[in-house]
C-alpha cells in the first residue's frame, strides 16, 4: 500500500465493479459508526466507577438495544444479499468469451459467430519484452479483448486443474473448474487494460498466469473479432460463394441510391418536427405553465404578508398604542371568529377538527413506512439513476454499433 487511494477496493471499471465499490463504502459508513459508538462505550465503562445504581432496570433501553442491531444488520445484509443476486443475473449476452484455464496460462475463445472459432493463448509476457507504462508480472503476450458497454459473458473454466480468474476492478472472481462451467458478467464501462491474477492455488507457476483484459469500444471491437475470425463457411449454408449477377448489382445500387434519399428526407423532416415540438415544448409551454401555476399563488401571498407587515410595522413606529391595540384586536377578532364558528355550527367545527386530526395520524403513522421506503430505495443501489441511465443509454448503442458491423459483415460474405 503506497497511496491513500489503495486503502480501500480498487475503483470499480465494470457496471458491478462500481455497485459493490458503492456497498463497500456504505459498509463502512456503518461499520465506522458502530465502532465509534463501541469503542466509546468501553472506554466509559473502564474509566467509569464500575457502579450502576441508577440503570438497574431500563425497559426502552431494552428495546434499543435489541432494535438498533436487528436494524444494522438489515441495513447491511440486504443490499449485500440483492448485490450477490445481481452479480449471478446475466441479460441476453451479445457476446461470450470462454476463458480456459490451464496449468499455467490461459486461454481465450470466442464462438458466438456462425461456423466460425477463434482462440489464442495468453502467456505472461518476458521481463524483456515489457515496456514502459505496463506492469511486470501482470501483462501477457495476447490480451483478453472485450468491448465497453456491452453486455458480455464470460465463461469460465479449465483444463487440469482448479484455477481461478480474477480482475478485482471490475469485481470478478470465477474458479475455473475442470468439467465445470462457471459464468461471470463483463461489463466494463470505460476502454482501458484491467489486470488480475489467478487467484486458486494451481501449482508451481500459479503467480505466473496473470489476467489481462482489454476493454475497447464496440466498434473497434467487432472489427477485430470479424478480422480475426477464421470462418469455416461450407457452401450449403448459404453464406460465401455466391455468384452475383451485374443486372443484380445495379438494381442494388438504385435501390441502395433512392433508400439512402427516403432516409435522409425521413431524418431532415423528422429533425424539423422535433425541433419545433420540443421548444414549444420545453421553451414556452412549460415555463409558462410552471411560472403561473406554481409561483403566481405563493408570490402574491408572499407579496401581500410582507407588505402588510412593513405597513403595520411602519404604523408601530410612529405610534406604537395604536398598532399594537390593533394588533390585539385583530388576533381577539381571529379567536373570537374561531370561537363562533365551534359555537354557531358545532357539526361543521367538529367535522374540520376530526379530519385534521385524521391527516395529522396518518402523517405521523405513514413516517416510518415513507422512511423505510425512502432506505430501501437508496440501499437497493449505489449509483445515481443518470448513470443508470446514461449506462442504458451507451450499451443500446454499442449493441447497435456491433449489430450493424456484424450484419454489414455478413452481408458481404
Ligand atoms: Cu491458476
Amino acid at each position: 500500500m503506497s497511496f491513500w487511494g489503495q486503502f480501500g477496493l480498487q475503483e470499480g471499471v465494470s457496471v458491478l465493479g462500481g455497485e459493490v465499490y458503492g456497498l463497500h463504502d456504505y459498509a463502512m459508513l456503518i461499520l465506522v459508526v458502530v465502532f465509534s459508538f463501541v469503542s466509546f462505550s468501553m472506554f466509559k465503562v473502564l474509566l467509569g466507577s464500575f457502579s450502576g445504581r441508577i440503570y438497574l432496570e431500563k425497559q426502552w433501553l431494552e428495546v434499543v438495544w435489541t432494535l438498533a442491531p436487528f436494524l444494522l444488520l438489515l441495513a447491511l445484509g440486504l443490499p449485500s444479499i440483492k448485490l450477490l443476486y445481481l452479480m449471478d443475473e446475466i441479460d441476453i449476452p451479445e457476446v461470450t468469451v470462454k476463458v480456459v484455464g490451464h496449468q499455467w496460462y490461459w486461454s481465450y475463445e470466442y464462438k458466438d459467430f456462425r461456423s466460425s472459432q477463434y482462440s489464442y493463448d495468453s502467456y505472461m509476457a518476458n521481463d524483456s519484452s515489457i515496456e514502459g507504462g505496463s506492469y511486470r508480472m501482470l501483462e501477457v503476450d495476447n490480451r483478453c479483448v472485450v468491448s465497453c458497454l456491452l453486455q458480455m459473458r464470460g465463461l469460465i473454466t479449465s483444463d487440469d486443474v482448479v484455477h481461478s480468474w480474477a480482475i478485482p476492478s471490475a469485481s470478478i472472481k470465477a474458479d475455473g473448474v475442470p468439467g465445470r462451467t462457471n459464468q461471470v458478467g463483463l461489463c466494463f464501462l470505460y476502454p482501458g487494460v484491467f489486470y488480475g491474477q489467478c487467484s486458486e492455488l494451481c501449482g508451481v507457476n500459479h503467480s505466473f498466469m496473470p489476467v489481462c483484459v482489454e476493454a475497447v469500444s464496440s466498434k473497434v471491437f467487432s472489427e477485430w473479432i470479424m478480422g480475426n475470425h477464421n470462418f469455416n463457411v461450407n457452401a450449403s449454408s448459404g453464406f460465401g460463394n455466391r455468384s452475383r449477377s451485374c443486372l443484380v448489382f445495379i438494381g442494388d445500387k438504385i435501390y441502395w441510391v433512392f433508400y439512402s434519399m427516403f432516409r435522409g428526407t425521413y431524418f431532415v423532416v423528422g429533425l424539423y418536427f422535433k425541433w419545433w415540438f420540443y421548444l414549444l415544448k420545453f421553451g414556452i409551454y412549460w415555463p409558462v405553465k410552471l411560472a403561473l401555476e406554481s409561483t403566481f399563488s405563493l408570490t402574491t401571498w408572499a407579496l401581500n404578508t410582507s407588505y402588510s407587515l412593513v405597513v403595520w410595522f411602519v404604523w408601530f413606529l410612529s405610534d406604537p398604542v395604536d398598532a399594537s391595540t390593533s394588533a390585539v384586536v385583530w388576533l381577539g377578532g381571529k379567536v373570537f371568529s374561531v370561537i363562533r364558528f365551534s359555537v354557531t355550527s358545532p357539526v361543521m367545527a367538529f367535522v374540520w377538527l376530526t379530519k385534521k386530526v385524521w391527516s395529522l395520524t396518518c402523517l405521523v403513522a405513514n413516517l416510518p413506512f415513507v422512511v423505510f421506503d425512502a432506505w430501501m430505495d437508496c440501499m437497493s443501489s449505489f449509483s445515481d439513476n443518470e448513470t443508470k441511465q446514461w449506462v442504458v443509454i451507451q450499451i443500446a448503442r454499442s449493441s447497435e454499433v456491433f449489430y450493424k458491423a456484424m450484419v454489414e459483415y455478413y452481408s458481404k460474405k
